[in-house]
């Protein structure tokens, strides 16, 4: 029922890795008919609700290593592993943009998600940083990997989110345990980032693609390597408006402007019929669409993008100076939305718009940009 037109599905989506076998378990349960255009708390693409409950270290398959609790950052950082050659790896990092730090309104007053915690509007001061121009792409996490033979949390975990849409028949036909209530995601054995829609497919023809599949430490890790960070939800958010003041999208309020695309997202029906107006059915190479004024690309659409600042949706009209987020949390939060993102589901492809996942997630539309304080 959930796959009517028109609904929108709440849903929970557990995936416990505690189970016989380790199979995926998986629990979810419908709303009510809601009006698609106000999908608060819903699935959206289903890019918010995807976590997997980490696992106890003895119910890891045998044989499977259970993924590193040590510190990604410190463990690839420069410092401490002072023996990888970064200097041929540095011509393939991404080229970075100064950001002139300054104040901007964060959030909105009129929320397109209120249940995200999109509100209220505040006025922030954020320092000056650089940020990389593009998302990550596959050509550069290779490069990560190649020097330091990092393993992705996907490929110890064994298996990843993909959206249905683009598996094909054979994988698809292998899962057997489907998400009642999210239909378009199901966990694929052997997806990761060099496969992205399972072990059928690979990147060979998307190395300029967003790098996708990569878990919050995953991300902590490149950027570490790089001699970078993640940005905080204030400096994403920033770098986002690209100078404008309270407007929707990094260009301005009006989602196609004289008629052209300026984001990588989901036109047609979410999710039987994805017309690709904007020429994309999946990822793009980063940089097809114009950047905004601060030289940044993709900031919304193509691959939600990890920042460094736990989830909250409690948020209060006070000033703040360079806030980072709550000082713990269970979620991370992401930024921009992705090429899934369509206004009757996952309208959240505006600078204040904001979801989240577990730290420990991954899925076929989840990547990460890169920043600094000093130029790199
Ligand atoms: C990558 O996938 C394409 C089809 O998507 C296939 O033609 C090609 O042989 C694959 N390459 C490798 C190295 O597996
Ligand atoms: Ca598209
Ligand atoms: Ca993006």
């Amino acid at each position: 029922m959930c796959l009517q037109t028109k609904m929108v599905c709440f849903f929970a989506l557990f995936v416990i890795f505690g189970c016989v076998n380790k199979v995926w378990c998986l629990q979810s349960s419908c709303g009510a008919e809601r009006e698609p255009v106000a999908p608060e708390g819903a699935a959206g693409c289903g890019c918010d609700r995807l976590q997997r409950v980490a696992a106890a270290q003895e119910s890891v398959e045998e044989g499977t290593e259970p993924p590193d609790p040590a510190d990604p950052a410190a463990k690839y950082s420069k410092d401490s592993n002072g023996a990888v050659q970064r200097g041929d790896a540095n011509e393939l990092l991404s080229p970075m943009v100064y950001i002139s730090g300054g104040e901007f309104l964060m959030g909105t007053n009129d929320p397109g998600i209120p249940a995200d915690g999109e509100g209220p509007q505040r006025l922030v001061h954020v320092d000056s940083f650089y940020m990389d121009v593009q998302e990550v792409t596959n050509q550069q996490f290779q490069s990560f990997v190649s020097a330091t033979d990092y393993v992705t949390e996907a490929e110890k975990f064994g298996d990843s989110f993909v959206f249905e849409g683009l598996l094909s028949e054979q994988v698809k036909n292998e899962i057997t345990q489907a998400v009642a209530a999210a239909p378009w995601w199901l966990p694929v054995k052997g997806a990761n980032w060099k496969h992205p829609e399972g072990p059928d497919s690979n990147i060979t023809d998307r190395m300029d693609h967003p790098v996708l599949h990569v878990s919050w430490a995953d991300a902590v890790a490149f950027c570490s390597w790089a001699d970078k960070r993640l940005p905080t939800e204030a400096e994403w958010e920033y770098a986002c408006r690209g100078g404008l003041k309270d407007r929707l999208y990094p260009w301005g309020n009006k989602l196609n402007p004289k008629g052209q695309h300026y984001a990588n997202l989901w036109q047609g029906d979410f999710p039987s019929h994805n017309s690709a107006e904007d020429g994309f059915i999946k990822s793009s190479p980063v940089k097809s669409f114009p950047a905004n004024n601060f030289g940044l690309y993709d900031m919304v659409g193509n691959a939600w993008e990890w920042t460094s600042d736990w989830w909250t949706v409690h948020h209060t009209a006070e000033q703040k100076h360079n806030p980072t987020g709550p000082p713990s949390g269970k979620d991370k939060v992401k930024k921009g939305g992705s090429y899934m993102c369509h206004k009757s589901y996952c309208y959240r492809y505006r600078c204040a718009a904001r979801s989240q996942n577990t730290p420990d997630s991954s899925a076929s539309n989840l990547g990460f940009r890169c920043v600094s304080q000093d130029q790199r």
